[in-house]
């Protein structure tokens, strides 16, 4: 019999994961597990639709010429950097889609869940989850060979929390400070199902997404490959 039969090797590492939520950094909360399997095939379904138009999914350009090795299709705003426009003139000139009212419920859901009082120790927070009303959608895409490189989120007009959720392969996620793009920084693995809600004094701190694990997804996510990762913003546009 072969050594990795008898001690096979971990896909998925031991970490605090079962541990229930946590508070990350001031403002930034990590919800493991939040999304039923149900709630995340019927929401990998509805990427399917997004992806059908009238946007693609596009690995957008940056300034020096660059191309993100993420591809994404948007919500309510369409993102390109760096800024906000309501029709994709990077890609093909068509209007972006609408947010749906159910992301905007869902997404209120992820606020009150991350800032219950106990969790997020600071109770102002807590009054964010009622009026919380994104109205844009970046819904990510990575391959095996993806990767997020450490970045700020400051195209938005607003410093209301964005709401992250993944679906699929499992990552590791490196938050980071609000001062530099290098260390300190915290690495925290992201799997199917998990809520991070990034608020408050976490608003602006780098993050990137350093490396994907390919074959993480759980059977059931409805997911074959690759991770899904769906943040919600409030642009502060109108
Ligand atoms: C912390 N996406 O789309 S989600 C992005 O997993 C982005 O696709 C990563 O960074 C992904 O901009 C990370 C977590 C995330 C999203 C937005 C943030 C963390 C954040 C904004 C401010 C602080
Ligand atoms: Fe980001």
């Amino acid at each position: 019999m072969s050594d990795d039969a008898l001690f096979p090797v971990e896909l998925v590492q031991p970490d605090t994961h079962d541990a229930g939520p946590r508070l990350i950094a001031p403002g930034a909360v990590h919800v493991p597990g939040w999304l039923s399997m149900e709630q995340q095939r019927w929401i990998v379904d509805r990427f399917g639709e997004w992806t059908r138009g009238p946007v693609p999914l596009r690995a957008a350009t940056l300034p020096g010429g660059h191309q993100m090795s993420v591809r994404t299709v948007c919500l309510g705003w369409h993102w390109q950097p760096y800024r906000y426009t309501r029709e994709a003139t990077d890609v093909n000139g068509r209007p972006v889609l609408d947010f749906p009212d159910w992301m905007v419920r869902l997404g209120r859901k992820a606020v009150a869940a991350a800032y219950a009082p106990e969790l997020a120790k600071d109770a102002s927070l807590a009054d964010l989850a009622a009026d919380y009303t994104p109205d844009a959608a970046l819904v990510n895409f990575y391959n095996n060979a993806a990767a997020m490189g450490m970045h700020q989120d400051k195209d938005e007009h607003s410093n209301a929390p964005v709401v992250s959720l993944s679906i699929g392969d499992s990552c590791v996620f490196r938050f980071g400070n609000t001062e530099t793009r290098t260390k300190p920084y915290t690495d925290v693995h992201l799997r199917s199902g998990d809520l991070f809600v990034f608020g408050g004094a976490s608003r602006f701190a780098y993050h990137g997404i350093p490396k994907v694990h390919p074959g993480t997804a759980p059977a059931d996510c409805g997911l074959s490959e690759g991770r899904i990762n769906i943040t919600m913003r409030v642009t502060g546009l109108s």
